[in-house]
């Protein structure tokens, strides 16, 4: 049987590292490459610990691309930051070199070449902005009958966002961050006729990481993947977090684990409302992740990572 042809576009978050991990083990998936996007992340750092996770999983042939695009509305650079403590982690620092090769063009040029060469249509995994997408789809129309499908981390259906209004007082706090990045990218690729699959945060909210779940990791630590994830875990753990690029991740190992359910959309690009994923009759039909088997699923992560 020939493999699901995948390419991944992440934003450097510390999740984004970790559905990173998750789709790496996937033994049906061959991954044709990564593009790091600048938006949860520094992207120097995120390009350098992507390569290193690479390296450290015994993937070292898959290129990584550095995006060049550029989003609307800053993600907090204490977000950001993370991106420099996890490739400062001394798991991954154990070579003073890296092997997994950095693309030389634009991460979103790259995008369009792997494409353009792939022997079968792909499935763009996406935890971070639409962007690279939207630009893409701009400069090469012909790519859109190239891509399966997108299964996307992004967008708040009938929840709220998780803009923090005291941090963005333009905003009235309708908008998830992948979305709010980069509004206007998110409605471009809403124009396409791709099948998009999204995981919002209708979902996510209801999958949290919990100490639980890092403590088990801890007592499988001498698998160096589980030892990595409990790590990066670790440092967001006092913060209110979710699952949320790895719950998306994890539809492409075990969509049965999920249910989905059609919605009619619309993006909205300005005013307060701007980066807000409407529920809209008529609007762009997508289909959101309704339900999961949340013990299947993080049982699920942690079999994975036990590598
Ligand atoms: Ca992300």
């Amino acid at each position: 049987m020939s493999k699901q042809l995948v390419l991944m576009d992440h934003d450097g978050g510390v999740d984004d590292y970790l559905a990173t991990m998750l789709l790496l083990t996937m033994d049906h998936v061959e991954l044709l490459g990564i593009v790091v996007t600048p938006a949860d992340c520094y992207v120097q750092p995120a390009v350098s610990a992507t390569r290193k996770i690479l390296d450290l999983m015994g993937f070292s042939h898959i290129p990584v691309a550095e995006s060049t695009v550029r989003g609307i509305n800053p993600f907090p650079y204490l977000y950001r930051r993370d991106s420099f403590i996890v490739d400062h982690l001394p798991i991954l620092n154990q070579s003073e070199t890296i092997n997994t090769p950095l693309v030389a063009e634009p991460g979103q040029d790259f995008m369009v070449k792997v494409l353009r060469e792939a022997i079968a249509p792909v499935t763009l995994m996406v935890t971070g902005p639409l962007t690279n997408i939207a630009v893409a789809l701009d400069q090469a129309p012909d790519i859109e009958a190239k891509i399966q499908k997108i299964v996307w981390m992004g967008g708040a259906l009938n929840v709220p966002g998780n803009i923090e209004k005291n941090w963005e007082p333009g905003q009235d706090g309708s908008a998830e961050w992948n979305v709010y990045w980069d509004a206007v990218s998110a409605a471009r690729v809403w124009k396409s006729q791709i099948e998009i699959i999204m995981c919002t945060l209708d979902l996510t909210n209801n999958v949290p990481l919990t100490s639980e779940l890092v403590q088990k990791m801890g007592r499988q630590r001498n698998y160096p993947i589980s030892d990595l994830a409990g790590q990066c875990y670790a440092l967001v753990i006092p913060q209110d977090y979710y699952c949320w690029d790895v719950l998306a991740t994890a539809y492409l190992g075990h969509p049965e684990f999920y249910q989905l359910r059609e919605w009619e959309t619309e993006i909205i690009t300005n005013g307060m409302s701007q980066g807000r994923t409407k529920v809209v009759a008529g609007g762009r039909k997508i289909y959101a992740m309704d339900r999961v088997d949340k013990e299947a699923f993080y049982n699920y992560i942690l079999q994975q990572w036990a590598r």
